[in-house]
């Protein structure tokens, strides 16, 4: 894919906010920390255009991007940070709901797991929403970087065992593994919504 644009469009706290033109949109969720503004920052080959940081659940809000102008990427809130309240637990699972339901734009759905570890008991109640929402969805695993090969097919083939029916794509923001991968998911995700 050829980026000929990619904006920051506004960061929504509410669903009041939530921009629509009737773009098709590329949703990114998962854990805080796992890379998700790193893997929106990559694919777009902006470095600085999603804020990442090492502080885990930093981001609160849905960041919404515009890219080539053509389709939008939404950067969701992490989930899973331990020293965040109870109450914002509770309120990021009432966002993604209403998100993943009602967000007609919608045409794929990325869930982000860290390729180190097996996937939280909240990545798979996550996956479990998205495999009920029955929209095209994926599955990245961050950080690839930090394994062996030999660790790395053994991480994919756990997270496939738990996450039956999600095609599982290992990817580096660091070396850039994947990210073609990921592209041509998108792609098609827009242009089967284009021929609607
Ligand atoms: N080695 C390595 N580090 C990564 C990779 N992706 C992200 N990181 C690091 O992991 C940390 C978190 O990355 P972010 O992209 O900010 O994670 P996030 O999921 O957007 O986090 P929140 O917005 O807090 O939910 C940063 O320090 C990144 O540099 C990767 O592919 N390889
Ligand atoms: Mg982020």
């Amino acid at each position: 894919m050829k980026i000929t644009s990619a904006e920051f469009v506004k960061s929504a706290f509410d669903r009041s906010h939530w921009t629509s033109d009737g773009r098709p949109e590329i949703a990114f969720l998962g854990r805080s920390n796992v890379g998700k503004s790193s893997l929106l920052n990559s694919l777009l080959l902006r470095k600085g255009l999603a804020r990442t940081s090492n502080t885990p659940g930093r981001t609160q809000s849905i960041n919404f991007f515009l890219v080539n102008e053509r389709f939008v990427f939404a950067d969701l809130p992490g989930y899973g940070y331990a020293k965040v309240s109870k109450t914002m637990r509770s309120d990021w699972g009432k966002m993604a709901e209403q998100y993943l339901s009602e967000r007609r734009e919608l045409v794929l759905s990325i869930q982000l797991v860290d390729s180190r570890h097996e996937p939280s008991e909240l990545d798979l109640q996550l996956h479990e929403w998205l495999t009920h929402g029955q929209k095209p969805y994926i599955v990245v695993a961050t950080k690839c970087d930090k394994l062996s090969n030999n660790q790395l097919a053994k991480s994919l083939s756990a997270i496939g065992k738990a996450m039956p029916g999600a095609s599982v794509i290992a990817f580096s923001a660091q070396t850039g593994k994947g990210r073609e991968t990921v592209w041509s998911q998108i792609e098609s995700a827009v242009s089967n919504f284009s021929k609607i």
